[in-house]
């Protein structure tokens, strides 16, 4: 049994599926064919025996199959459905809603005009906005209805936030979605620009080829999307040095973390009670400026159903991403976590060393999303991540090129 399951499951043997059972089906046979041979070419003296051997084998085989089976659907690698067509990307014109506010840094020489369609408070939104603040690229805000989500209306196929309309000087209309894609390209572009010092040199569409997406079936056989390379920065590495190599493998890994693990904590905080959920929604109103954005009756709704709606998907997220029951702690020991590596590393202050990176500003921003709900206060108290890191990026991003901002 565990010789004909490994015979099938060596690793590093890719052969496709169909084969594999092919494979399986014909072995069981031929050792079904060797065993009643060899019963018939000697003396039968017990046909039980015989039977018995034939159904021991048989189910051995169609034992062997089912684990086989279950292990494909686990292992398996994923299947990948189709990729999104290269010029996806590409819209005809930019959406019809006008910025409600503009924030202008006179010495960006990007030459792109960007729409970012957001929440005001949505961590990966934040996330965008600070990597845009940090480097003084000029965009306009559209506030996205977080019930309604009217202003995602003309986007067919991804319906959450951030997304980031991009104008090239070309004509070109670009529709960028999720925010460490969107960091990672427009600071390719960035990079490229200074490298070159050709500010009329636009390859914003070559960039964000770099991140097609994808589609797959997951283990479960639901169907997944996922963005390409997206904590890749596209710059050439060939003469970089073996520290800057391991600032750029460091950097894409913390990137991963803020996304993957860190940004999880925050939820089922922000919402851990229903008063809780409700003073956190006050404060995205707040924030957010809804009042500006959004009829009376709008913002009443979204506080209170909202407030209700994710008290209870928090208790669902808790479990889902296995936080303590006390989910502070959680959240608590992730920051210190976050402080730890750093001071580890001895670099500096920041995880980029002297100044912040990429990743500085993906944790920034996400810390950003919750400032002003009990639990960044809370966090506040309980870790020195506020006082020894997050104030210090926040000095870091006032210092950042001069700022304006016009409210439309
Ligand atoms: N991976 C995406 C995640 C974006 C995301 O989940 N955004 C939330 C808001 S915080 C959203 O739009 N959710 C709406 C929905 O899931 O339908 C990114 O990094 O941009």
């Amino acid at each position: 049994m565990r010789n004909l399951i490994e015979r099938f499951i060596r690793p590093g043997l890719v052969i496709s599926p169909g084969k594999m059972r092919a494979r399986i089906f014909t072995t069981v046979a031929t050792i079904l064919a060797r065993s009643a041979h060899s019963a018939s070419a000697k003396p039968i003296r017990n046909t039980r025996l015989r039977l018995g051997t034939v159904a021991f084998v048989a189910g051995a085989g169609g034992g062997g199959l089912f684990a086989y089976e279950e292990y494909r659907k686990r292992r398996a690698p994923k299947t990948v459905l189709n990729s999104d067509d290269p010029d996806s990307f590409l819209l005809k014109a930019p959406p019809s809603f006008e910025p409600s506010r503009s924030v202008t840094f006179p010495m960006d020489m990007t030459g792109l005009k960007l729409t970012l369609y957001q929440y005001q408070t949505c961590p990966f939104c934040c996330k965008v906005r600070a990597m845009l603040d940090y480097f003084g690229i000029s965009y306009g805000i559209v506030e996205v209805n977080p019930v309604l989500r009217t202003q995602l209306k003309w986007s067919e196929k991804y319906r959450k936030v951030p997304i980031l309309i991009v104008e090239t000087p070309e004509g070109e209309v670009l529709q960028l979605n999720d925010s460490s894609m969107i960091i990672s390209a427009l600071f390719s572009y960035v990079q490229n620009q200074n490298k070159t010092k050709t500010p009329g040199d636009h390859e914003m569409l070559r960039l964000v080829k770099c991140y097609p997406t994808v589609k797959f079936q997951d283990e479960d056989g639901k169907t997944q999307t996922e963005i390409m390379n997206k904590y890749f920065v596209m710059e050439d590495m060939e003469q970089d040095s073996k520290e800057s190599k391991e600032a750029v493998l460091s950097e894409r890994k913390w990137r991963k973390w803020a996304d993957s693990v860190y940004v999880h904590t925050l939820s089922p905080n922000i919402y851990r009670t229903l008063p809780e959920a409700i003073a956190s929604f006050r404060n995205f109103d707040r924030v957010g400026e809804w009042e500006k954005n959004f009829a009376a009756w709008e913002r009443t709704l979204v506080i209170y159903t909202g407030a209700v709606a994710m008290w209870m998907i928090g208790k669902r997220l808790q479990k889902r991403h296995h936080l303590k029951e006390d989910v502070r702690q959680s959240l608590y020991e992730e920051s210190e976590y976050w402080l730890r590596s750093i001071h580890q590393k001895g670099k500096g202050d920041f995880m980029g060393g002297s100044k912040p990176n990429l990743s500085d500003l993906a944790v920034y921003g996400i810390l950003n999303s919750i400032e002003g709900c009990e639990a960044f206060d809370d966090l506040a108290k309980n870790s020195k991540i506020i006082s020894q890191w997050y104030r210090k990026v926040q000095q870091h991003l006032k210092n950042a090129p001069n700022k304006v901002e016009i409210v439309v």
